[in-house]
């Protein structure tokens, strides 16, 4: 029997949904593919988000982009621009960020209460908080991240040694089909337990794919140590990653101060985007609230 008061912990949270078996993966194998029957976003949705970056990547870029050729023209990208091992010349990718401003759907996958629920049972109910909103736009490109895929964890900014608690969590979105000619995600299965940046020349080598279908929801861990493999198929890999962090940690993006309040309120569950926001947190403070002590009568005198 559950003791008084249990209903309000991440463990009932977990139960309410029904997610205990994409938990049993994420505390065994630091990463979890949700498919769309389970965190309940139609695909209809991830087909408007695709059209919408296709479009912010044209005015952007300058030139035409299908799922099918990817950029129309030939285009160049700058050296290192996700800093994950791109080679100048050879770089294949961009990110379009601060997604949540962009589009009322990107607001709504950042509230989705299986994701949310997920980083805040790896993070902490009351701490977890937006990171960042980017798209990840990637065509054919045999180099990627190089040969060692760009194994990374997250996490990264924070000093180590790390703990127990996720510092961060990522939520990948896959808008388009994870095949592992397709450049999917590459990860090491149980690598969150070692708390550390990837070990190599070991890491690599024990890196697999995440394959999975558009519509999928991958969640990681902040310790998970993962990168790509590169695209070799024609067309485009689009993918939306919606990365929470503990309060306690710095965001990528501003959301607190600089957040448009009324865009934050336009979306499937205003308080929860508020909360993630962390537009009512008390530090760090402009100005302290805390009453000083006065001398007692002072006041009347
Ligand atoms: O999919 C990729 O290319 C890398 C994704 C990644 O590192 C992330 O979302 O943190
Ligand atoms: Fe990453």
């Amino acid at each position: 029997m559950m003791a008084e008061g249990a209903g309000t912990g991440r463990t009932e949270l977990i139960r309410r949904l029904g997610l205990e078996p994409y938990v049993l993966e994420l505390e065994i194998d630091g990463l979890t593919v949700v498919p769309p029957e389970v965190h309940g976003v139609p695909l209809a949705a991830f087909d408007a988000m695709a059209d919408w970056l296709l479009e912010a990547s044209e005015r952007i870029v300058g030139c035409r982009f299908t799922l099918e050729d990817g950029p129309e023209a030939e285009v160049e990208v700058p050296d290192g621009a996700t800093r994950l091992g791109e080679r100048g010349g050879e770089n294949t990718q961009f990110l379009l960020p601060q997604l949540a401003r962009g589009h009322r759907l990107f607001r709504d996958l950042a509230v989705n209460p299986v994701a949310v629920a997920l980083a805040r049972y790896m993070i902490g109910l009351r701490e977890t908080r937006f990171s960042s909103h980017n798209a990840f736009i990637k065509w054919r490109g045999g180099y990627g991240y190089g040969p060692n895929l760009g194994l990374h964890a997250d996490q990264g900014a924070s000093p180590q040694p790390w703990g127990r608690t996720a510092l961060a969590a990522n939520s990948n979105w896959t808008l388009t089909d994870y095949t592992l000619e397709a450049g999917p995600l590459a990860f090491v299965r149980g690598s969150h337990r070692s708390v550390s940046q990837p070990l190599q020349p070991g890491a690599t080598r024990r890196a697999e794919p995440v394959i999975c279908p558009r519509g999928s929801l991958i969640m990681f861990h902040g310790a998970t140590w993962h990168g790509a493999f590169p695209r070799t198929a024609p067309g485009m890999r689009l993918m939306v990653a919606n990365y929470y962090r503990h309060m306690m940690t710095l965001p990528q993006e501003e959301f607190r101060n600089g957040f448009p309040r009324d865009l934050a309120g336009d979306c499937a569950d205003p308080a929860t985007f508020a909360t993630l926001c962390g537009f009512a947190d008390e530090f760090p403070y402009v100005r302290a609230e805390r009453p000083f002590p006065r001398v007692r009568g002072a006041a009347a005198r």
